[in-house]
C-alpha cells in the first residue's frame, strides 16, 4: 500500500463537477481507497491566457495499484470524462489527473515521470498538497514541501468550496 498524490485540473464543461467525479472514479479503483480531498481552488489559467479560470484540488489516495495500473486507470477516467488531447500545450481541458507523487519512488519513464515535472512551482498544486498532506511532506529528494511553498506566492488561487459530498481528511 503507498500514500499517492494525485492533481486534479478541469477548466472546461463544469469543472467543479468534472473534479468531483473524478473523484468518485478514483474512490471505485480496485484496491485503492480515497483517503483525503483537498479544498477546491479556483486558479489562474497556466499557459495561452485566453481559456477559463481552473479548477484545482489535490486528493490523496492509498493504492496497491503499481505506477503504470494507476496512469493507465487515471487517463481511462480522463477519457471517459471527455478529455480530448490537442496539440496545444496547457490547452484547456475537461479534465487532467496528475500523479504528483507516488510514495517515495523517483519515476523516469517514457509515460511517467514522478515527482510530477511541474508541481515545483505550481501554487495550484503546492497548496491543496500542503492542505491534506502538511508542508512537513518530504518529496523523494529530500525537499520539504515547506521550502517549495516558501518559494511560490499564493497568487492567482483562490479557495472556492469543498467538493459536493467529499468532506474527506486524512
Ligand atoms: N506523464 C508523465 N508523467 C506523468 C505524471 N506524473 N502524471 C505523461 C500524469 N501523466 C504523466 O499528459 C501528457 C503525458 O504525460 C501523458 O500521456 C502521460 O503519459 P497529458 O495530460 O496528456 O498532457 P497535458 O496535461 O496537456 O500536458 P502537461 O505538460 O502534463 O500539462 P500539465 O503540466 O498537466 O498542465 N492552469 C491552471 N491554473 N490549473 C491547471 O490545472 N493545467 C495545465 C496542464 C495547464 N494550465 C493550468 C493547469
Ligand atoms: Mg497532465
Amino acid at each position: 500500500m503507498e500514500r499517492i498524490y494525485i492533481g486534479l485540473g478541469s477548466n472546461l464543461a463544469e469543472p467543479a463537477a468534472q473534479l468531483a467525479c473524478a473523484l468518485q472514479a478514483m474512490a471505485a479503483l480496485p484496491r485503492t481507497r480515497l483517503a483525503a480531498v483537498s479544498s477546491l481552488y479556483s486558479s489562474d489559467p497556466l499557459g495561452p491566457p485566453d481559456q477559463p479560470r481552473y479548477a484545482n484540488a489535490v486528493a490523496a489516495l492509498d493504492s496497491e495499484l503499481m505506477p503504470l495500473e494507476l496512469l493507465d486507470a487515471l487517463q481511462a477516467i480522463e477519457l471517459a470524462q471527455g478529455r480530448v488531447r490537442k496539440d496545444e500545450r496547457w490547452g484547456p481541458r475537461t479534465l487532467d489527473l496528475d500523479i504528483l507523487l507516488f510514495g517515495e519512488r523517483m519515476l523516469d519513464e517514457p509515460r511517467l515521470q514522478v515527482p510530477h515535472y511541474h508541481m515545483h512551482a505550481r501554487a495550484f498544486v503546492l497548496y491543496p498538497l500542503a492542505e491534506i498532506a502538511g508542508g512537513g511532506l518530504k518529496l523523494p529528494s529530500g525537499q520539504p514541501l515547506q521550502a517549495l511553498l516558501d518559494a511560490c506566492p499564493f497568487e492567482g488561487l483562490e479557495v472556492v468550496g469543498r467538493l459536493p459530498g467529499m468532506a474527506v481528511t486524512p
